[in-house]
């Protein structure tokens, strides 16, 4: 997975804590907020009762006094019972439609306009005349015979309770004839959201509010606004995490099969001198620029991208890396420049090599580049006939095939006979022999010899002081290859290196050819 698919997966990892977390802060304000309409609705059905309760007395009281024709005796009377309930303002009493006898008045009242009313049900809401034309009344009525009486309930009591229980929630009471009044201060009636209702308990009248979207949301922001702040504090570190651990690798060989997706494998160049110490050549040493870990030297990746087959990749993008660079600069490479690349056993069994090289090739001018192909001796090659195959197409090409670590390893003079090698290349831990303490000299005599009997090229590694150089030019060897010359170098410095050469050789008389 590339790191866009992990920051991809990270945040949507997120974003789901986000959703989760948001959902159920949402779900608790809804819980929340409904018990705390229900308890309000509770109060305000509580207080209500209450009024109607006082009304009920305040009735009860005055229908005796139907009985009596309206004196100022029973006008007074009528007074005093509104005047000790509390929030009763006024006790009448109706026949045929009409006010005859008010507590407001002391004498009986004569039918007209103003006194007319109608009582159709128990509790009923009404503007009228004679009480106050400016505001819906609510009455309380009962019935004795044919007469009533009735009993004005002090609404603005009412609102000034449900405004301070309510506050933001809007109640609203609906009478049992479907006359309703609603009280809020802050939010509109509306007719969708969650409904809550509470029946009165002898059912006159039925205390109910709407929640809306937007009450539950203002809830949230103004309560749970801590929630809401910590849940977003979590997803981000979830995210953050999230992203951390999928950027983690779960094993070497996922992280070496990113490494190549992100062209990671990066290609030094060591140089290879001649005789005259003039740089002709160069091997590719493979480096792993990790974007964590830093530089990562082939021994520790190379044995897995062997296993997994990626070695093949790594080979093709290193050499066409180094293409472009020797290509933009081919005019500070000396003619028949010796550009040697590492291959593992593996490679031998397929042609993908192959292909590399014959891209490669076909890039320069004849005989400007000349690449060769190195193969270890220290693991044997598997399949000889595959291996054979490659070879032949190499050489066709014009590949060359050297014989690395020569020395270390098991190969027999058969061995080397059998693959055709065009060049050996001596293992740099004889190189490091020369000039010890204890120099086993036939050893080192041996080893060189054999590579000089056998009529090939042969390179010396590991180089590393002028005794060494010495003692091998002493032996007939021509090539070198060590630290005493350069160490792997990233490609625009060894660049830089060809280009002084370059330089120096326009001013100074060319060097003689060297003699095969
Ligand atoms: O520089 P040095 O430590 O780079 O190289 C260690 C070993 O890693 C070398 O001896 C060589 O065999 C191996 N190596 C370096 N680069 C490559 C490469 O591109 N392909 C293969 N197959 N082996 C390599
Ligand atoms: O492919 P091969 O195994 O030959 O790779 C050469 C290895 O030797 C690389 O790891 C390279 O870094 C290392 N090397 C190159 N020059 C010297 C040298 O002068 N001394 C030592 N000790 N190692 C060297
Ligand atoms: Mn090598």
């Amino acid at each position: 997975m590339t790191r866009y698919q992990h920051f991809l997966l990270a945040f949507l990892l997120g974003i789901s804590i986000l959703a989760l977390g948001l959902g159920g802060i949402y779900l608790h304000a809804r819980s929340n907020l409904e018990d705390l309409v229900s308890e309000k609705a509770n109060i305000a059905n509580a207080l209500l009762q209450n009024t109607i309760d006082e009304a009920h007395t305040a009735v009860n009281r005055a229908i005796p006094l139907l009985d009596a024709t309206c004196t100022p005796a029973t006008a007074t009377e009528l007074k005093h019972i509104a005047v000790l309930s509390p929030n009763i303002r006024t006790v009448n009493l109706v026949k045929d439609q009409y006010i005859y006898c008010s507590s407001l008045i002391d004498h009986a009242l004569t039918k007209n306009a103003n006194t007319h009313i109608i009582v159709a049900t128990r509790l009923f809401l009404t503007t009228h005349n004679y009480f106050n034309p400016n505001e819906r009344i609510l009455f309380l009525g009962e019935k004795v015979g044919e007469k009533y009486v009735i009993a004005s309930i002090d609404v603005q009591y009412i609102k000034k309770t449900l405004k301070t229980i309510g506050q933001k929630v809007p109640l609203t009471i609906t009478l049992n004839n479907q006359q309703s009044m609603t009280y809020t201060t802050y939010y509109p009636e509306t007719k969708d959201g969650t409904l809550i209702a509470l029946n009165s308990r002898d059912h006159e009248f039925v205390i109910s509010s709407r929640i809306s979207q937007k009450m539950y949301l203002d809830y949230m922001l103004s309560h749970l606004y801590i929630a809401m702040f910590l849940c977003s504090v979590l997803a981000v570190i979830i995210g953050v995490n999230g992203y951390r651990q999928f950027k983690r690798p779960r094993s070497l060989q996922e992280e070496l099969r990113r490494g190549v997706e992100e062209k990671e494998f990066l290609p030094y160049l060591q140089p290879i001198v001649n005789a005259q110490g003039r740089i002709c050549g160069a091997e590719i040493l493979m480096r792993w620029r990790h974007p964590s870990q830093g530089f990562i030297m082939p021994d520790l990746f190379i044995p897995l991208a062997e296993d997994t087959g990626l070695i093949n990749l790594m080979t093709t993008q290193v050499l066409s890396s180094v293409k472009s660079y020797l290509l933009q600069n081919h005019q500070y490479l000396p003619d028949g420049f010796h550009l040697a690349i590492n291959i593992s056993p593996g490679q031998c069994n397929n042609l993908l090599f192959y292909q590399d090289c014959v891209s490669f090739i076909s890039a320069f001018p004849e005989g400007k580049v000349k690449l060769v192909a190195e193969l270890t001796e220290r693991e044997f090659i598997q399949d000889s006939g595959n291996a054979a195959l490659l070879f032949e197409k190499l050489h066709h090409l014009g590949v060359q095939i050297a014989l690395d670590d020569f020395g270390t390893g098991h190969s027999s003079l058969a061995y080397i006979n059998q693959f055709n090698f065009d060049i050996i290349k001596i293992d740099k831990s004889f190189t490091h022999l020369i000039g010890s303490v204890d120099m086993p000299s036939h050893i080192v005599d041996n080893v060189v010899d054999l590579a000089n009997r056998l009529n090939i090229d042969v390179v010396a590694e590991g180089v590393e002081n002028t005794t060494q150089e010495a003692y091998l030019k002493q032996h007939k060897i021509q090539f070198f290859q060590g630290y005493l010359y350069d160490k792997p170098l990233p490609p625009a410095i060894f660049i830089e290196k060809m280009k002084q050469q370059s330089d120096l050789q326009t001013r100074l008389p060319a060097d003689k050819p060297i003699e095969e």
